[in-house]
């Protein structure tokens, strides 16, 4: 999978996919991650990507033809299952996004930043508006960074144990259940028999019992969702 994303701060999106199963997957070439100046696309003096809004009011807006300058340059030689725009106003991202995600071949992400992008924008060229939650950010770029991590790590031949993404909270509906390891007695705080029983059935049955109840207790309302 190729993931663009045009930001007008890109420093901002180089650490997140430098480490751990991000790395693993850009170096097995399963994922791309290719991050766009902006100001790159802009034809006004001094870099200039964002201008006073009409009607007046606080805050700037991301002028349209950097932008546009810059998708309909990358969709000359890339055809985007998706192009997202990032914004506190769309819908909020959950692990059923990033699962259909994952079985996409090319995706555009585009960091809102100030008051938003010019309306324009979003009306001609955006097919996914979302946002990661309920809360403001000073910009796209880290909710483009979670983004790319939650469905980079889904794409298959990315996690080494392919049923281990199955087992993740969220996957079924479910948070996942506790887990455990050495030593089996800290300051008399031990782990369950159970899970040192070596029966596997009984096991399964103990984590699925746990995550049940603690789906229940935290989050009953993902358990009735779809
Ligand atoms: Cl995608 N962008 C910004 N600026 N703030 C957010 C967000 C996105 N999602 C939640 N808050």
């Amino acid at each position: 999978m190729k993931i663009d994303i045009i930001s007008v701060i890109p420093d901002l999106l180089q650490s997140p996919f430098a480490h751990s199963i991000m790395k693993r997957a850009r170096d097995k070439n399963l994922l791309e991650v290719n991050v766009i100046n902006l100001r790159d696309y802009t034809t006004y003096a001094r870099a200039q990507v964002d201008d006073y809004a009409f009607g007046g009011g606080a805050g700037m807006v991301m002028m349209i033809e950097p932008l546009v300058n810059a998708i309909e340059s990358l969709q000359k030689t890339t055809t985007y299952d998706d192009v997202i725009f990032l914004t506190p106003d769309g819908k909020t991202f959950n692990q059923q996004m990033a699962n259909s995600f994952s079985l996409k071949n090319n995706l555009l992400m585009i960091c809102g930043h100030y008051k938003g992008i010019d309306e324009r924008v979003r009306e001609h060229f955006i097919t996914k508006e979302i946002s990661i939650g309920d809360y403001v950010l000073s910009g796209g770029e880290l909710a483009a960074a979670v983004l790319v991590d939650a469905i980079g790590r889904l794409i298959p031949g990315v996690l080494n144990d392919e049923t281990s993404a199955l087992t993740d909270s969220f996957q079924d509906n479910l948070l996942a259940p506790p887990v455990y390891t050495r030593p089996v007695d800290f300051r008399g705080w031990k782990v369950p028999d159970v899970l040192l029983s070596g029966n596997h059935k009984l096991i399964e049955e103990w984590r699925h019992t746990e995550a049940i109840n603690r789906t229940k207790e935290r989050r009953p309302d993902i358990m009735d969702a779809d």
